[in-house]
């Protein structure tokens, strides 16, 4: 290690970058892998964060952990990587999510192409030059002919605005933004709002440490058990031994996980055999629970038999039956948010120092000094207020850069109606910007380190392609982002996931945002195949303009 067959020419001072990437998580860690040192370029990685990570760099609320299985989430592209890394629970936690990046960043040398503390304030398309024009934090402007974001999907926290909050007396937090020091919650009287999968990991491991939590939920959540554990020295040798296999799966599943969905309907089972495979499934864990069958996500009857499976077992754990009731009063399909899974987090509300707020029937009139106040004129007395409330996901952490295309269109202007991507890659009028995981591809559909992959290949390949083809310009003909979009829709509205009018995956938690399907729904494997034939194609739907241009910075 690395692997590096290609050495980029040293740059002279004032010369434009080949390459300038945003982020240094999983996905701009292998794209400056990818570009300089298999293609030769001069890449350069700007980070707002210290060190590497991406999104676990800011996540560390109290039991963050990745919902993925450890020797899934992970680099799969190299045997070698693969092999040199341990992992020591099924799931990872952040601490050894954060040791695992800082190993892949000291075996490929990643770190002397990457400027941390580095936040960007705006890009710019400078059509005269063909160069983006990158302005960072204290106005440096970096330019560079390629410009990749891999910002990922979930890094622009969702505070609601909650009145009063600015004259709390006690800390705040959101999750995705917690301290790095860490929080003491010992003896504090906490208040969660949010019951995604970021609350239903945080709340059992802050109620093990605080006087007393209270949780805010407003919409009833399903999760099944992770059933956590250390990975036994078998099991670590057997992902050792099995890189190419386990990635074949990864490759050849809808989510991008190393399991398959068994093709067989829930109708096709009787009763009890549904219950003794739903059963064995709730006791193995992980989101293999819902691998049992093809249909869950297809057929609203099929997916009701899961459902009510699931809320059974929330009535059989939480022994308060007005906290059990509430729990269990499920309003969507199950996975058609993105199902959470759990450490305890149904028996947590057994603990005496845990409540339940049903903030749907009595909404937050607004955050006092001394704590929250609902519009019954209840108020919860609270020293710590911990917001689970999630993300401006997949468009948030793109608008926030400031990008500005040919003609000085801005990307929130051709986005104001809802994203508009050629397959989550690429924008219309925003030649040789590439957006790793971007809306209109699987991404948080997936098992992110898979789609992200797929998604650095096939960017590598195709600016290899241009470089070869003396190609200076590509961007999405406005015909196939239209395609596209359409496609995305049909994906989308041919499943469940669609149907759920409070999901983050419509844009529908951060107020003012347009309600459109975000990712992909069509599936990872089938994507892949379609980006493969799309460049087997001469990048069909892609325009590629060969004029003579000026390299000057
Ligand atoms: O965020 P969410 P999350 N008042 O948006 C509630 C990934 N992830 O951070 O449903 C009261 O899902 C909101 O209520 P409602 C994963 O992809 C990955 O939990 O809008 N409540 C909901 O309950 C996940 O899907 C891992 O009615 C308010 C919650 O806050 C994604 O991150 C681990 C509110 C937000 O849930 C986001 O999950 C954890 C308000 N004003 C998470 N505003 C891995 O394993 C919002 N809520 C990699």
């Amino acid at each position: 290690m690395p692997d590096s067959s290609a050495t980029p020419s040293p740059r002279r001072p004032g010369q434009p970058l080949d390459a300038l990437i945003i982020g240094a998580g999983f996905s701009g860690m292998y794209m400056l892998h990818r570009l300089r040192d298999r293609l030769g370029l001069n890449a350069l990685v700007v980070e707002r964060g210290g060190d590497v990570g991406g999104t676990w760099y800011w996540n560390r609320y109290p039991g963050a952990r990745c919902d993925s299985e450890s020797h899934s989430y992970c680099f799969a592209f190299s045997e070698e990587l693969w092999r040199g890394w341990d992992w020591s629970q099924r799931y990872p936690d952040h601490a050894e999510i954060r040791r695992y990046m800082n190993y892949v960043a000291e075996r490929l040398d990643l770190r002397r192409d990457i400027r941390f503390g580095t936040n960007v304030t705006a890009c710019a398309y400078d059509e005269a030059a063909n160069l983006w024009r990158v302005t960072v934090e204290g106005g440096e402007v970096l330019a560079a002919r390629y410009l990749i974001t891999g910002v990922g999907c979930l890094s622009t926290a969702n505070v609601p605005q909650l009145p009063g909050l600015e004259d709390f007396a006690g800390q705040w937090y959101h999750t995705g933004e917690w301290p790095h020091e860490g929080v003491d919650l010992g003896g504090k009287r906490v208040g969660q709002i949010g019951t995604g999968s970021t609350g239903i990991q945080a709340a059992p491991a802050i109620a093990a440490e605080a006087a007393h939590l209270t949780v805010f939920q407003r919409t009833a959540n399903y999760s099944s058990p992770a059933n956590n554990q250390p990975l036994s020295a078998e099991r670590k040798a057997w992902m050792r031994d099995n890189w190419a296999e386990i990635r074949r799966v990864m490759h050849a599943t809808t989510n991008g996980h190393p399991f398959t969905v068994e093709d067989r309907s829930v109708h096709d089972v009787s009763d009890r055999e549904l219950k003794e495979i739903l059963d064995a499934a709730w006791d193995f864990g992980g989101l293999q629970f819902r691998a049992g069958f093809r249909d869950v996500l297809l057929d609203e009857t099929a997916n009701a038999k899961l459902a009510a499976y699931l809320k059974n077992k929330i009535l059989e754990i939480v022994q308060d039956p007005a906290k059990a009731r509430l729990l269990a009063d499920i309003d969507h399909p199950y996975a058609a948010k993105r199902p959470p899974i759990d450490s305890g987090y149904f028996e947590t509300f057994n603990r005496d120092n845990v409540d339940l707020v049903d903030v749907r029937a009595d909404p937050i009139e607004r955050v006092t000094p001394g704590g929250i106040r609902l519009e019954s004129g209840r108020e919860i007395a609270l020293d710590v207020i911990v917001f689970a409330t999630g993300y401006d996901a997949l468009t948030g952490p793109l608008l926030k850069l400031n990008i500005s295309g040919a003609g000085g269109r801005t990307l929130a202007q051709e986005w104001a109606a809802g994203p508009r991507t050629y397959l989550g890659l690429q924008v219309a009028g925003f030649p040789n910007l590439f957006t790793v995981t971007g809306p209109g591809s699987p991404s948080v559909l997936c098992n992110l380190p898979v789609p992200i992959e797929q998604h650095v290949e096939w960017i590598a390949d195709c600016i290899a392609h241009l470089r070869a083809e003396g190609v200076s310009r590509i961007e999405p003909s406005v015909a196939a982002v239209e395609a596209w979009g359409q496609e995305v829709k049909r994906a989308a509205d041919a499943t469940l996931l669609s149907r759920v009018p409070h999901s983050w995956y419509l844009g529908a938690n951060v107020p003012g945002k347009p309600r459109v399907f975000m990712p992909y729904a069509g599936g990872m494997a089938r994507y892949r195949a379609h980006c493969d034939q799309v460049a087997a194609r001469g990048y069909e739907g892609f325009v590629l303009r060969r004029e003579a241009t000026s390299d000057a910075a």
